[in-house]
C-alpha cells in the first residue's frame, strides 16, 4: 500500500492530534486481526462481533496503527466516526491516487467468470488486479482496492448486491470506467422479491459513473426503464449487434463467432453462457485497446477461480448455495441471514449444514455458539453440523429446533464422520430443497458440494 499513517488520517478526516505519532509508510490495511503483520493498519468493524475488541490482539501481531472510534491509551490511533465509512473513503482516494482504471462487474450469474475473463483480457497487456474470492461488497471491495500492487493499471471489481443500494454505494466508492451487467437473474434466488427489483439495484452501477463512462448490459428488457442517458449503452442477444454466432459446443469446451473480432473464440470451457460471458469480456478488451490476438489467447487459456458463494444445482434438482471460502463468524451469519431470507421453493425443505470455523482463538467455541442468533426453527428445517468446537452449538440447537431436525457429525483429532455426515445429508436431501453449506475450508465441505452435483 502506497500510503503512510499521516496521509491516511487527512483522508479520513482523523479527529485526534497526530503531534505525537511518527508518519510512517503503511504496509496493508486489514480487518481481520489474524491477517495482521508487521507493519500493518488495523481496520476494527462491526461484524458478528466488535473489531475494537481485537485491536491488542492486532498490536500483538505487529500493527503500527489502528483507526478507532473510541479514544485509546499507549497506541497509536485514528479517531473517526465510522471506521467503515472511513474504510471506503481510503479506497476512494486510493484509486484516484494511483489513477487507476476501473471496470466493473455485477450481474446475478457468471460475475465472476465474466470478472475473471476480462481480467485474463487485460493482463496481456495492463498491469491488472481484480476481485479475489467473493470481495465483493460494502468491505470486501474497498479491501480489494487497498490490496491491489502499486503499480496496477486496470482493476477489475466485482459487485454484489444483497440489498437496495449496495451497488449504488459500491459505484461511488470506484467510479468505473465501464461496467457490466452479466444477466438479470431469476427472483426466486434473490431476496429483492421481483425481477424488477434486482434489475434496479443492478443498474445503479452507473450511480458513480460520468459521461465518459461505458455501460455494457444484456438485450432483457427488464432494464429498459434504467439505461442512462448521457454515457455509452452497448447492449448483447441474440437480437444485437454483439452476439453469439455459429456456437460448437462440445463436451468441455466451445467456438463461436462474434462480430466483435475477425476470428472465431474457443474456450475450454462448455456452456452457452460461457460464451456469452467470453464475448461481454473480449468487447471490454476491445475497448480498452487489447490486441485481438492477445484476447483470443488469454480465452484460450482461461483459468477461473472457483467462485465458491454462487447457487449451484445438487443432481437431484436441489438448489445449493455453497459457501466455504471465508471462516469467520460474520460471513457465517451474513450467508445465514441471505439463506434464510430466500423464500423456500414450493413444498420443499430449508437445510444447512454448518462446520467449524478454524483459528478463532481462546473464544472459539463461543463464537461457534453465538450462531445460534442466525438460526430461526421456523425458516430452517433440517440443520446438519459439523466438526469439534462447533459441538455446544449442536447442544443448543437441538433445544430449539424440533426433534429430529438436528443432527451432529465429530470431527476431531481420533475421529471423524464425514462419511455419515455426508450419507446423512444425501438421505434428506429432495429435488425442491435449498442447501447451504459453509465452514472452513480445511473441513472440506467442498467435496460434499461436489458429491451433490454428481451423485444418481
Ligand atoms: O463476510 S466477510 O467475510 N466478507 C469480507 C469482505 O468481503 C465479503 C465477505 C466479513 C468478515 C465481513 Cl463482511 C465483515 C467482517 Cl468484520 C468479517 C470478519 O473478518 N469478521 C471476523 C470476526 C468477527 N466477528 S474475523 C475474526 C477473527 N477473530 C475472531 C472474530 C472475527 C479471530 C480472533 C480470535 C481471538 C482473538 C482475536 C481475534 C483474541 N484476542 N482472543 N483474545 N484476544
Amino acid at each position: 500500500m502506497k500510503l503512510t499513517l499521516h496521509e491516511v488520517a487527512k483522508v479520513v478526516g482523523a479527529k485526534n492530534s497526530l503531534s505525537d505519532i511518527d508518519d510512517v509508510p503503511l504496509r496493508q490495511a486489514e480487518f481481520d486481526s489474524r491477517k495482521i503483520q508487521a507493519g500493518d493498519l488495523f481496520v476494527p468493524l462491526k461484524g458478528a462481533r466488535d473489531g475494537h475488541d481485537f485491536i491488542e490482539t492486532a498490536f500483538a501481531n505487529g500493527a503500527v496503527a489502528t483507526l478507532s472510534e473510541k479514544e485509546i491509551e499507549g497506541r497509536p490511533y485514528l479517531l473517526v466516526e465510522d471506521c467503515l465509512v472511513a474504510f471506503q473513503a481510503l479506497a476512494h482516494y486510493y484509486l484516484d491516487k494511483l489513477g487507476v482504471d476501473v471496470i466493473a462487474v455485477t450481474g446475478s450469474n457468471g460475475k465472476t467468470t465474466t470478472k475473471d475473463m476480462i481480467a485474463a483480457i487485460l493482463s496481456t497487456t495492463y498491469k491488472t488486479y481484480k476481485t479475489q474470492g467473493n470481495y465483493n461488497n460494502e468491505i470486501g471491495l474497498p479491501y480489494t482496492v487497498l490490496h491491489m500492487p502499486k503499480d496496477t493499471e486496470k482493476i477489475v471489481l466485482e459487485m454484489g448486491q444483497d440489498h437496495m443500494g449496495d451497488i449504488e454505494l459500491l459505484s461511488k466508492i470506484a467510479k468505473p470506467h465501464i461496467s457490466v451487467v452479466t444477466l438479470i437473474g431469476e427472483a426466486h434466488l434473490e431476496f429483492f422479491g421481483s425481477r424488477e427489483k434486482i434489475a434496479q439495484g443492478k443498474m445503479q452501477i452507473t450511480a458513480g459513473m460520468n459521461s465518459d463512462g461505458i455501460l455494457i448490459v444484456p438485450d432483457d428488457p427488464i432494464i429498459d426503464a434504467y439505461l442512462p442517458e448521457n454515457m455509452m449503452v452497448i447492449r448483447f442477444g441474440d437480437e444485437e449487434e454483439i452476439s453469439v454466432q455459429d456456437l460448437q459446443e462440445k463436451k468441455d469446451s466451445l467456438t463461436f463467432r462474434t462480430s466483435i473480432l475477425r476470428r472465431p473464440i474457443s474456450l475450454p470451457l462448455p456452456g452457452k453462457y460461457n460464451a456469452t460471458n467470453a464475448m461481454v469480456a473480449a468487447c471490454v478488451g476491445k475497448l480498452l485497446a487489447v490486441e485481438e490476438e492477445d484476447i483470443l489467447d488469454a480465452l484460450a487459456n482461461i483459468e477461473l477461480t472457483r467462485n465458491r458463494t454462487e447457487w449451484k444445482k445438487a443432481a437431484n434438482g436441489a438448489d445449493i448455495l455453497s459457501d466455504v471460502y471465508n471462516a469467520n463468524p460474520t460471513a457465517m451469519k451474513l450467508i445465514l441471514e441471505t439463506f434464510s431470507a430466500i423464500p423456500a421453493n414450493e413444498a420443499g425443505q430449508k437445510i444447512a449444514v454448518l462446520a467449524d470455523m478454524k483459528e478463532l482463538g481462546p473464544d472459539s467455541v463461543q463464537m461457534h455458539t453465538d450462531i445460534l442468533k442466525s438460526l430461526d426453527p421456523s425458516v430452517l428445517d433440517q440443520l446438519v453440523l459439523y466438526g469439534e468446537d462447533i459441538a455446544d452449538l449442536a447442544e443448543a440447537a437441538s433445544r430449539l429446533f424440533p426433534a429430529g431436525s438436528v443432527s451432529y457429525f465429530k470431527k476431531n483429532a481420533s475421529e471423524d464422520q464425514f462419511e455419515d455426515m455426508l450419507g446423512h445429508i444425501q438421505t434428506i436431501l429432495q429435488p425442491a430443497d435449498q442447501i447451504l453449506l459453509k465452514g472452513s475450508n480445511s473441513m472440506n465441505l467442498a467435496k460434499v458440494v461436489e458429491e451433490l452435483e454428481k451423485q444418481g
